[in-house]
C-alpha cells in the first residue's frame, strides 16, 4: 500500500510514522508514506497556499491551486483508490472504514485547515470525506495520523501475530474483554482463576462472556 499525504504541516506527521509499529511497517516495506508539504506548490515569494474567503467572514480557506497542482502530478504517476479529505464535516470514521480502506493500494490522504479547503477541490478530486468524531480540531494532520494508524496496523505482516488484530475491541461489534499479565496477584487483587487453569475453551468461552458483559455496560449502542 501507498500513502500519500498532503499537508501544511507535514513535521506535525514525522513523528507518527518514526515510531513503533508504523515506523517498522514503513521500515519492513509494507506501507509507504510519502508526505507532501502543501507550501511547495504555492506560487510568488510567500508561497501562498491560503486566502480569504469571498462573501466574507473569518478564517482562511486553503486556495484551490496548489492542492489541484500535487493532486494532478500525484494521478499522473499512478492511479488512485482513494482521495480522501480530513474534515469534522465528513463520515465519522469506524472500523468498517479502517477495514475496507486497508485492501487500497492506492490513497492520497488530504489535509484540511483553518476553514477548510476551497469547495471546487472537493468537487473535482475528492472521493471520501472522513471525520474522526464530532469535535473540532485545528488541523487534519492529527485526524490523519489516526486514520493512517487504524488502516496500517490491518495490512498483513504488520502486527506480530496476524490474529490479534481479529480479536481487536470492534472488529466483531464487541469491545475487548479484561486482560491481565504477571503477578497472578497484586494488592490482594487476584487474577480471575480461569485464565490461570490452561483450559482453552473454558478460557475462550469466558473471554466471549466478559467481552459481551462489558459491551452491554459500556457501549450498548453496539450491542445487537
Ligand atoms: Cl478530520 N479535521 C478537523 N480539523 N477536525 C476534526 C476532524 C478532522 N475530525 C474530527 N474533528
Amino acid at each position: 500500500m501507498r500513502i500519500d499525504i498532503i499537508t501544511v504541516l507535514p513535521e506535525l506527521l514525522e513523528s507518527p510514522f518514526g515510531a513503533s509499529i508504523l515506523k517498522r511497517a514503513i521500515e519492513n516495506k509494507l506501507v509507504e508514506v510519502h508526505l507532501h508539504n502543501l507550501r511547495e506548490y504555492g506560487k510568488g515569494n510567500y508561497r501562498q497556499v491560503d486566502d480569504y474567503q469571498f462573501g466574507g467572514g473569518a478564517g482562511m480557506v486553503l486556495m484551490v491551486e496548489p492542492i489541484d497542482t500535487c493532486i494532478t502530478e500525484l494521478k499522473a504517476e499512478r492511479e488512485y483508490d482513494e482521495i480522501i479529505y480530513m474534515t469534522p464535516d465528513g463520515t465519522s470514521l469506524n472500523q468498517g472504514m479502517a477495514n475496507e480502506l486497508s485492501l487500497k493500494q492506492n490513497i492520497i490522504i488530504l489535509c484540511g485547515h483553518y476553514k477548510g479547503v476551497d469547495q471546487r477541490i472537493r468537487d473535482m478530486h475528492i472521493t471520501k470525506e472522513i471525520s474522526i468524531g464530532d469535535y473540532v480540531l485545528s488541523g487534519g494532520e492529527l485526524a490523519a495520523a489516526v486514520l493512517a494508524d487504524a488502516v496500517i496496523r490491518l495490512l498483513p505482516g504488520v502486527l506480530n501475530d496476524e490474529t490479534s488484530a481479529l480479536t481487536d475491541t470492534f472488529q466483531d461489534n464487541l469491545l475487548a474483554p479484561p486482560v491481565y499479565t504477571r503477578p497472578s496477584e497484586y494488592k490482594g487483587m487476584k487474577v480471575p482463576e480461569i485464565l490461570l487453569s490452561g483450559n482453552t475453551p473454558k478460557i475462550e468461552a469466558w473471554r466471549e462472556q466478559e467481552a459481551q458483559k462489558r459491551t452491554l455496560e459500556k457501549r450498548p449502542d453496539l450491542f445487537n
